[in-house]
């Protein structure tokens, strides 16, 4: 984990600390590994000390993780989500994640915050809603950028913009495909609502 310049773990002198790792082969044969991990310790300087919060899809503990069924045929794809409430308010200011042989995409959006649309890409392209929630955009881009509704239950058309926010109150659930419509190949998202 790549914490930001001026933030830190909080270390006292007589602290341990502890490392676990999995390794997993997902060949036939056996394979040699090393594990070679580097620790940078700062002193005599002054960190925003950051507290970790340990997220899991299935839940907060170590195992059993999840099983995929498998009966969805070749190509198919099975995902999992979970909402989390964070036990401390305060800024996000690392994240990191993992998956296992097989996984697609992991996704962890904080839906209070919105979503920027900056050039050619919108921040979280997966984004999990309540009914009656309500979602912000909000344009940094350099050039113009939209937010389109290909396929949904509710058409969605914000104008054509490089600063300034757009919301939409998601009244209905479903799945809705959106996309930019000045740059459609390359900016999509899908925002599902339960
Ligand atoms: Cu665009």
């Amino acid at each position: 984990m790549a914490l930001p310049p001026g933030y830190g773990y909080a270390n006292a002198a007589g602290d341990l600390s502890g490392l676990v790792y999995i390794l997993m082969n997902h060949h036939d044969r056996a394979e040699s590994v090393s594990v070679r991990y580097t620790v940078g310790y700062v002193t005599g300087q002054t960190l925003t000390p950051v507290r970790p919060i340990w997220l899991g899809v299935h839940n907060c503990q170590v195992d059993p993780i999840f099983t995929v069924p498998g009966t969805g045929g070749q190509g198919s794809t099975y995902s999992r989500s979970t909402d989390f409430r964070l036990p401390v308010s305060g800024r996000i200011v690392a994240g990191g994640g993992h998956l296992h042989g097989g996984g697609v995409r992991l996704d962890l959006t904080d839906t209070t915050c919105g979503t920027t649309v900056s050039d050619y890409r919108y921040g979280a392209q997966r984004v999990l809603l309540h009914r009656g929630q309500t979602f912000r955009w909000n344009f940094v881009g350099t050039v113009e950028h939209d937010v389109t509704l290909a396929t949904g239950p509710v058409g969605i058309a914000s104008p054509s913009m490089k600063s300034g926010s757009f919301s939409v109150r998601f009244t209905r659930a479903g799945t809705y495909d959106l996309y930019c419509s000045l740059h459609p190949a390359r900016m999509t998202q899908t925002i599902v609502v339960r």
